[in-house]
This record gives structure tokens, C-alpha cells and sequence, in this order.
């Protein structure tokens, strides 16, 4: 049995890349709705049903457990897809929330994102309710998943482009900034060379990953056997995804458009 993961494109390869360092002996069916993204924009209730859509083409193959990693469709349909689907299904909002409060010291917490993931309010509730008395700042940052998905995560129009969506937060004296996007952490030079040396930079990918290899545990799910290959699925271009993917992941994919 693997471990399905789902996002509107490349960005929950960030998660995928955690759970392959973590649970090594584990096969990954990942799934990128590229030619569908940005999630950020769109309604919900469109979220919620491309969800449900992936989550069903997933649930073709002998799966374990499902890695919703995109935040945008965690805040809009993770606990639907709990109530519906009879195996463990794991969002990337509650992790990152708890990673924060880890890491800040002064409660001062910023949340960058998609506009859906900002409109939902997802994280605010998510950090309230571990600890009422942190002060967060949100922003959308709707330029930085076209970047990503471009191809463009190493060129100087995204440090551009990063620095001047981050403008906002030099007003504000943040010590702790969650990557509320699975997109982001592909941004993660240039986004910490503009927050500075100070701020503690969290994304979900790892904590993810240790709820994930918590839950296999206790449910006496983790794999014995060395794992088959990795297979990824997406909905645009093949090649384009698996010049993103190979990069990032340092190893050779192999990518089905479907
Ligand atoms: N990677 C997704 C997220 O974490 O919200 C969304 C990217 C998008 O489709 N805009």
C-alpha cells in the first residue's frame, strides 16, 4: 500500500520530498493538477470538487493513507474528504501551525499564501487555537505560484517579484513566518533573503511528514519491503513537470499526463 499526494501543481512536491527523506521504504502516488492551477483563486466550492476529483483518481491504486498538500484545498476540503474516504487523510495547515508556535518566540507570526488560503482564515484559527495569544499578519501572494509553475524559481524576476509582494512585512516586526503554500518553500532564497536572518522560516513539509510517519506507526502501517518506483501524475505537460520535479528532488522522475 503508498501514500497518495495531491496539489494543484508542483507544490506539494515540497511535502513529498519530506516524506521520501523520512519514510524512505514508502511509494509515493503523487498527483499535480497543473493545468488547473492556480487553486488560489477560485472558489471554494470548486476547490473542494477538483479535490474530490483527485482524491477518486487516486483511489485507483492500493493506497494508505492521502497527503492533501496544498493548503488551499486543505482549508477547503480536508475535513469533507476525512468524512468520506475509510483511510487517514492528512492536511498541511494543522502541521505548519504547530511548527510555528514551535519556533516563535514572540508570538509575532506572519502567514503568506494563496488568496484562498488567506480568505479562509485558516492558519489564524489553526494558531488561536493552539495558543490565543498570537499576533499574526497575513498576506496573499498570488504572483508566486505562476513563478513556481513557470519554471522561474531560480531567476532574478522571482527575487524581484518576492521582494516587492514582501514589502508589507517590513512595517512589522515579525519574528516567525509560516510558507503557507506548498508552492513556497521552492522560493525559499529568495523569500529569506528578504525577511532577514532574524525571522524563522516554516513550512509544513516536515511536520507533515512526522504526523504522517506517527499515524503509519500507530496503525501498524509502515512498510517493511524496500518501496516500488514513485509514480506522478499530472494534468499539463509532462516534461515541464518533470524538469520542476527532477530538479527539486534531485533524482529522476517519471511523469504520466493524464
Ligand atoms: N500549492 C497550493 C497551496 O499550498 O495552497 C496552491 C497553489 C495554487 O494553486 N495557487
Amino acid at each position: 500500500y503508498a501514500i497518495g499526494i495531491l496539489d494543484s501543481g508542483v507544490g506539494g512536491l515540497t511535502v513529498a520530498k519530506e516524506v521520501m527523506r523520512q519514510l524512505p521504504r514508502e511509494t509515493i502516488y503523487y498527483f499535480g493538477d497543473t493545468k488547473r492551477c492556480p487553486y488560489g483563486p477560485r472558489s471554494e466550492k470548486e476547490v473542494r470538487q477538483f479535490t474530490f476529483e483527485i482524491v477518486n483518481f487516486l483511489l485507483q491504486f492500493p493506497l494508505k493513507a492521502i497527503l492533501i498538500a496544498c493548503n488551499t484545498a486543505t482549508a477547503a476540503a480536508l475535513n469533507a474528504v476525512k468524512e468520506r474516504v475509510g483511510i487517514p487523510v492528512l492536511g498541511v495547515i494543522e502541521p505548519g501551525a504547530r511548527a510555528a508556535i514551535k519556533a516563535s518566540r514572540q508570538n509575532r507570526i506572519g502567514v503568506i499564501g494563496t488568496q484562498g488560503t488567506i480568505q479562509s482564515k485558516a492558519y489564524e484559527k489553526a494558531l488561536q487555537r493552539i495558543h490565543p495569544d498570537i499576533t499574526v499578519y497575513s498576506l496573499a501572494c498570488p504572483a508566486f505560484v505562476p513563478l513556481v509553475e513557470s519554471g522561474y524559481r531560480h531567476t532574478r524576476v522571482a527575487e524581484e517579484v518576492v521582494a516587492e509582494t514582501l514589502k508589507p512585512f517590513q512595517a512589522v516586526q515579525l519574528d516567525t513566518l509560516i510558507l503557507g503554500c506548498t508552492h513556497y518553500p521552492l522560493l525559499y532564497e529568495p523569500i529569506a533573503k528578504v525577511m532577514g536572518k532574524e525571522v524563522a522560516i516554516i513550512s509544513s513539509a516536515e511536520e507533515t511528514a512526522v504526523e504522517l510517519s506517527t499515524i503509519l506507526q500507530h496503525k501498524n502501517l509502515l512498510s517493511g519491503k524496500e518501496k516500488t518506483a514513485h509514480c506522478f501524475f499530472t494534468t499539463g505537460e509532462a516534461d515541464s513537470f518533470a524538469r520542476i520535479a527532477e530538479d527539486w528532488l534531485g533524482r529522476p522522475v517519471r511523469v504520466e499526463t493524464v
